[in-house]
């Protein structure tokens, strides 16, 4: 253990006795090591060029870069369940779905559950969240929060904060921008005798990926690539992938979606009245100039659409959807350079961890899909960058972490005890070596995805993932869809196309993956599936 992290816990325990209390507590300040928790809603890996896919070498991230230049750049990290409200009940419990009881997006927390920032909070850190929040419960365990009602909206967005007595309040400002400036003002303004957790929680990327006005035009002239498997037909795959709905030939909405403003053909759906609500927070110049912005990009699709055929209409939803998201990254990315620039000048960086991950994956046409929830590599695999200070910078890693992980590695930060209740692993002798694999390290993850039926009607799943191989088994509580299992070789099929069930030369490792899957479910206490 550095010595930073827990000197003076031996004379915090005496400070009660000592007189003149200003100047001992000045004396005293508790040096243990700050975190600050940045986390997107729907960031995929391949939109941050740090990770060099196709796509972030076309619309580069450089702060994000920078931050992965400090710090290590987690190759394998994975969430336990791909969709918000349990990924961020996962990381205020530290809890899989099934012990905290949020397995879907609609369902309700156990609110006897105590959240890890109370327990920071009473471990001594002063403790805060700014942006979305989306749990179906009120913030706990914050000094100050300032959060987003639900989903959040992009432009012009509401606020609930400590100072606004439970009522949401209107902000003037472009969401992502909003947050970064809420969290500068936290840590500008905070107790400087106490060491702090900020969670940053940007409803950035979400759908449907609105950009701030100075990125409407972005990357307008480039063309991005297809994914590989963007023409998927699913053959090897069972009912899941088929079942699915959320593809962007037929699930994507020209006008919610797309922005394709007057457009009256056949790729019209429930969704599309929604995009009048998305923009019903802005001013009336603000639609203006936005609806203007979309018409003089569309006009040329638009005017040569009767011409077009299908798969000229599919690549044209293809680059605006990529487009967009993409451009409401670049906020992302301007707001983590303004943060890391903030801890830089104000000497922070020496004695304060930062994390960079998502709240999932997301598909970026992979397989034809947009939207996450499956087990397969886009949804179930997150983005993760962490610097901590001491590390050599640039350095890559391939250790199994997870989000389960997050609660623990805050514990043993704050040298508070681990619940046991908490099967996630405090990832500080991961840090502290640069990202290797430290002995004894667990050698697989469970997964659970639960929100069947919803939108984009993914199946209900868990399953193992041990590095190379994965195995899934699908299951359909309604007992329309007999359950299945799927079976994957990563080093030899890293797109997950070859599904090698009932495949003689993988027999025993299937075995060997079915025993683990039964096993943890026994260890963890999941008793559905
Ligand atoms: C909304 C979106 C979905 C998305 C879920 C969950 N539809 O319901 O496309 O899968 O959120 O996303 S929308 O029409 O409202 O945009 S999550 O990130 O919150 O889990
Ligand atoms: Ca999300």
């Amino acid at each position: 253990m550095k010595n930073y992290l827990y000197p003076l816990m031996p004379l915090v325990a005496v400070l009660p006795m000592v007189s003149c209390s200003n100047k001992v507590e000045q004396s005293l300040k508790d040096q243990r090591m700050n975190i600050v928790y940045i986390m997107t809603d729907d960031h995929a890996f391949q939109a941050i060029s740090a990770y060099g896919h196709e796509l972030a070498k076309l619309a580069p991230t450089p702060n994000l870069d920078r931050l992965a230049n400090m710090g290590i750049l987690f190759q394998r990290a994975y969430v336990e369940n791909s969709l918000s409200t349990p990924s961020r009940a996962c990381l205020m419990t530290g809890m899989y779905s099934h012990q905290n009881g949020q397995t879907m997006l609609s369902n309700k927390l156990d609110t006897t559950v105590t959240f890890v920032p109370e327990i920071m909070h009473e471990a001594g850190y002063q403790t805060a969240v700014i942006g979305k929040w989306h749990m179906l419960c009120e913030p706990r365990g914050f000094d100050t929060y300032r959060v987003l009602r639900d989903q959040g909206e992009y432009y012009n967005p509401v606020f609930k904060s400590n100072d606004s007595n439970g009522e949401y309040i209107t902000e003037k400002g472009y969401a992502t921008n909003l947050i970064t400036s809420h969290a500068i003002d936290f840590l500008e303004n905070r107790d400087k005798s106490k060491p702090f957790l900020l969670y940053v929680h940007h409803k950035a990327p979400h759908r449907p990926w609105m950009p701030d006005f100075k990125y409407l035009d972005l990357y307008e002239d480039v063309e991005f690539p297809l994914p590989e498997t963007f023409y998927d037909d699913y053959a090897t795959r069972g009912a899941a992938t088929k079942e699915q709905r959320m593809r962007i030939d037929e699930n994507m909405s020209m006008l919610y979606d797309l922005k394709l403003f007057g457009y009256k053909g056949t790729h019209q759906y429930d969704t599309d009245n929604m995009l009048e609500y998305a923009m019903g927070t802005m001013t009336p110049e603000e639609k203006e100039r936005w609806i203007a912005a979309y018409n003089k990009k569309n006009k040329d699709f638009l005017e040569n659409i009767n011409q077009l055929s299908h798969d000229e209409i599919v690549r044209w939803k293809f680059q605006r959807y990529v487009k967009d998201y993409l451009r409401v990254i670049k906020s992302v990315d301007d707001s983590v350079g303004e943060i890391l620039d903030y801890l830089e000048k104000n000497d922070l960086l020496d004695n304060t961890m930062i994390i960079y991950t998502s709240d999932q994956g997301f598909y970026m046409g992979e397989h034809g899909w947009f939207d996450k929830r499956f087990m397969y590599e886009e949804s179930f695999r997150t983005p993760l960058i962490v610097h901590f200070p001491g590390n050599k910078g640039g350095t890559k890693s391939e250790t199994l972490v997870q989000n389960l992980d997050f609660g623990p590695t805050f514990l043993d930060l704050a040298g508070a005890k681990q619940p046991k209740e908490m099967f996630g692993r405090s990832i500080l002798p991961v840090l502290k070596k640069d990202g290797a694999e430290p002995e004894n390290w667990r050698k697989t993850l469970y997964y659970h995805f639960y929100d069947h039926t919803a939108e984009h009607n993914v199946l209900r799943h868990d399953g193992v993932f041990g590095k190379r191989y994965k195995l899934i088994h699908f299951y359909d509580e309604t007992g329309a869809i007999p359950s299945y299992e799927e079976f994957y070789d990563l080093e030899k099929d890293p797109n997950e196309l070859n599904n090698l069930i009932g495949n003689p030369e993988y027999k025993n490792l299937i075995e060997e993956y079915m025993n683990t899957l039964s096993q943890t479910r026994k260890d963890i206490g999941v008793t559905e599936y």
